[in-house]
């Protein structure tokens, strides 16, 4: 029954309310305008040991043909539905068996690979194909074609970054299939992504895109040279690096030294043996990847316990603090959704 007369009692009122789609602000209002911001998402660790023999069984029993991408999904335990990671980023772990071809596909959502493990497999994007080894980071940005194929002898397994949950809450998520299984390949030695890698030259003829703002114009960023830049300014032992997360380097996009995506920083760490970081916490949410090395990680009230290739995330606003033991250097990649924080000026941080 409808009716435009002032409602006799509460229940009738709430009622209502109900049935125009309305509701009554004081009864959320302390959930809407919290004092400090509280994640839906849960500091938790996925465990590689325990993901790679799954990932394995699938290699065998479902085809890359019916899946698209063989991927498992990091699905945060208080972010089922839609699955993510953190509320704006997903973390994955792809494997790809030898002889495999992943089709050639783009979508709006920004990717990255951070390899794992596996040699010989090559990732083509916007027709500079790409090569995959243990370390490398390669970036998919939004909207560039990209297929995987892979022609080595073991499995291809890497960890794909990408923030879907950013995009498709922003309503901007768009996907399309390239109208051939592979993209043909117009630059097949990095041509592009060599111009960029002395790092303090630019190639002067070029400009950056301005149908991607943004978006770095290096594809690959090799192991080789992360490795080298962590060696060169660990040998001394004379810098100390970030109190909370030892030495802390930035992948950059060398147009603009920010990030390497407009909404996604890739950062890698050196933390010494006996590391003990001080606690802190920040607005943004961060995905932890172990390339070397065991630790700990103390996310609030809970101890998250590393090995290599194991993933994990730590939540907007939560407290954290890493340890390594005495025995060994560790290493972790990281990815933030901080330039998109920071753009809007909600990145907030706070030593503890
Ligand atoms: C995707 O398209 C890829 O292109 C990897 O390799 C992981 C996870 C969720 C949605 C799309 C890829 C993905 C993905």
């Amino acid at each position: 029954m409808t009716s435009t007369d002032v409602p006799t009692t509460d229940e009738r009122a709430y009622a209502d309310m109900a049935e125009l789609s309305a509701a009554p602000l004081w009864r959320q209002y302390g959930e809407l305008m919290p004092a400090q911001p509280v994640s839906r998402a849960r500091p938790h660790l996925w465990p590689y040991a325990r993901l790679r023999p799954v990932a394995m069984h699938f290699s065998r029993a479902l085809s890359l043909a019916e899946a698209e991408r063989r991927v498992l999904m990091m699905v945060n335990p208080g972010l089922t539905d839609p699955p993510a990671t953190v509320p704006t980023l997903f973390a994955g772990i792809q494997i790809v068996m030898p002889g495999e071809t992943a089709r050639a596909h783009r979508h709006t959502a920004n990717a990255f690979r951070f390899i794992i493990e596996g040699d010989g497999a090559v990732t083509t994007v916007n027709g500079e194909q790409l090569a995959m080894r243990p370390g490398d980071l390669l970036l998919t940005p939004g909207w560039h074609w990209h297929d995987h194929a892979h022609q080595g002898h073991s499995p291809m397994m890497w960890l794909d970054g990408l923030d879907y949950p950013l995009v498709n809450n922003l309503n901007a998520g768009f996907f399309e299939l390239y109208q051939a299984p592979v993209q043909p390949v117009a630059n097949p030695d990095e041509a592009s992504s060599r111009q960029f890698r002395h790092g303090r030259l630019n190639p002067a003829w070029r400009a950056p895109s301005t149908e991607h703002p943004g978006v770095s114009p290096v594809g690959s960023y090799p192991w080789e040279e992360t490795e080298r830049a962590l060696a060169t300014i660990t040998e001394a032992g004379t810098v100390a690096g970030s109190a909370a997360e030892g030495i802390l380097l930035e992948y950059s996009n060398p147009w603009t030294g920010g990030p390497v995506l407009p909404t996604i920083a890739c950062r890698i760490a050196r933390l010494r043996a006996g590391f003990a970081g001080v606690p802190r916490q920040h607005t943004a949410s961060t995905i932890y990847h172990v390339v070397s090395g065991s630790g700990s990680t103390t996310v609030g009230e809970q101890r998250l316990d590393w090995n290599e290739h194991d993933t994990f995330c730590v939540p907007g606003w939560a407290r954290y603090a890493h340890q390594v033991a005495a025995q060994g250097d560790a290493t972790l990649f990281s990815y933030t959704d901080e330039p998109v924080l920071r753009v809007l000026g909600l990145y907030r941080e706070q030593w503890l």
